[in-house]
């Protein structure tokens, strides 16, 4: 009897790449004399602050260049995790992304003193500090790696969440499996916790957690909200243990071929685009314990933070010594 087993498909998402390539590839012969397509991708839902700063970027762009530019907008991955869309961009296969910082030190070094620990007070101070000085000078520091960094946003302060246990004090840190993003600084410090690290792409996190492969994660309420998390974890501490910085990226060689008003308008768009974006981190902090509670989590919003810092003390002194002090001393002491 012949088989009646259906021949092996292609994966949805290689299916998804191939229409979008084709899709792209006649977009732009059709329109290239009045428009030039670029396409920009998240992680995250487009319901969440991510989506919230693409859609903005997207439709700033068009206006300020009166439609000369159509930037498409790609959420939850379409067109790759963070990492994988970050190194599209440097190699020019796709023209932009906005990407927490969670693999950014991967690419640009210097960018890891920010995901340091406890190192920014507040969004307040961390916005300061991206948007001041020393922000500035780290922007410029992606351009001789293949990026134009357009302008940094936000992802949020990050707290933990797992499925085992109420974590009160960094004790109960102990053990726990955690996935982390593929970020040296934040490893090494939750190893400091104790903490099981299991670095892994956003993407796949939802289905680990609702797995079991690991027991917790950790994000800020804007990503435990649009991710739905709360379907797969029961306890949430508000640690506030690092800030996490986002960042809107440009491919380089493309950037500089803009005529320079352009340049300024994509530069302009991302600013107003991060506006928006820190905008609605703040209304998800706002609202979003009151909204994880209702949808059954237990949320633990009254840790001793003192103790926490104390717990990394010895990872503390590891970072003194690769990031140097003073440079530490500086971002703490920034108004
Ligand atoms: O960018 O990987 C992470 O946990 C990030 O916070 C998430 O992808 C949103």
């Amino acid at each position: 009897m012949p088989s009646t087993r259906p021949l092996p498909r292609p994966s949805s998402r290689s299916l998804r790449r191939l229409a979008l390539g084709l899709g792209l590839a006649f977009g732009l012969g059709a329109t290239a004399a009045a428009q030039t397509t670029m396409r920009i991708n998240i992680s995250t839902a487009q319901n969440s602050h991510q989506g919230v700063a693409i859609d903005t970027f997207a439709k700033e762009v068009e206006k300020r260049t009166g439609g000369r530019y159509k930037v498409q907008t790609f959420y939850n991955a379409a067109l790759g995790a963070e990492r994988e869309s970050v190194e599209a961009v440097q190699l020019g296969t796709h023209e932009l992304t906005f990407s927490s910082s969670g693999p950014i030190p991967n690419f640009v070094p210097e960018t890891k003193i920010l995901d340091v620990p406890f190192l920014f007070r507040d969004k307040a101070h961390a916005r300061a500090v991206l948007d001041g000085p020393i922000g500035q000078e780290l922007l410029t520091r992606f351009d001789g790696k293949g990026f134009k960094a357009l302008a940094w946003a936000e992802n949020g302060f990050r707290h933990m969440s797992n499925s085992k246990r109420a974590v009160k004090e960094p004790g109960d840190l102990k053990g726990l499996k955690m996935r982390t993003m593929e970020n040296p600084v934040h490893i090494a410090a939750y190893k400091g916790f104790g903490i099981v690290t299991t670095p892994m792409a956003f993407s796949e996190v939802f289905t680990a957690l609702q797995q079991g492969t690991v027991d917790g994660q950790e994000n800020p309420l804007s990503v435990i909200i649009s991710a739905k998390f709360d379907q797969v974890q029961k306890h949430l501490t508000l640690t506030g243990h690092v800030y996490s910085p986002a960042l809107f990226l440009m491919n380089k060689a493309l950037f500089d071929k803009l005529p320079a008003a352009d340049q300024q308008a994509f530069i302009d768009a991302a600013r107003q685009g991060a506006k928006l974006n820190r905008a609605r981190v703040d209304e998800d902090d706002a609202k979003g314990v009151a909204d994880l509670r209702a949808k059954g989590m237990t949320v633990i919003d009254n840790i001793d933070k003192a103790r926490f810092v104390a717990a990394l003390a010895p990872v503390n002194a590891q970072f003194e010594k690769q990031f140097g002090k003073a440079a530490l001393e500086q971002i703490r002491s920034a108004q």
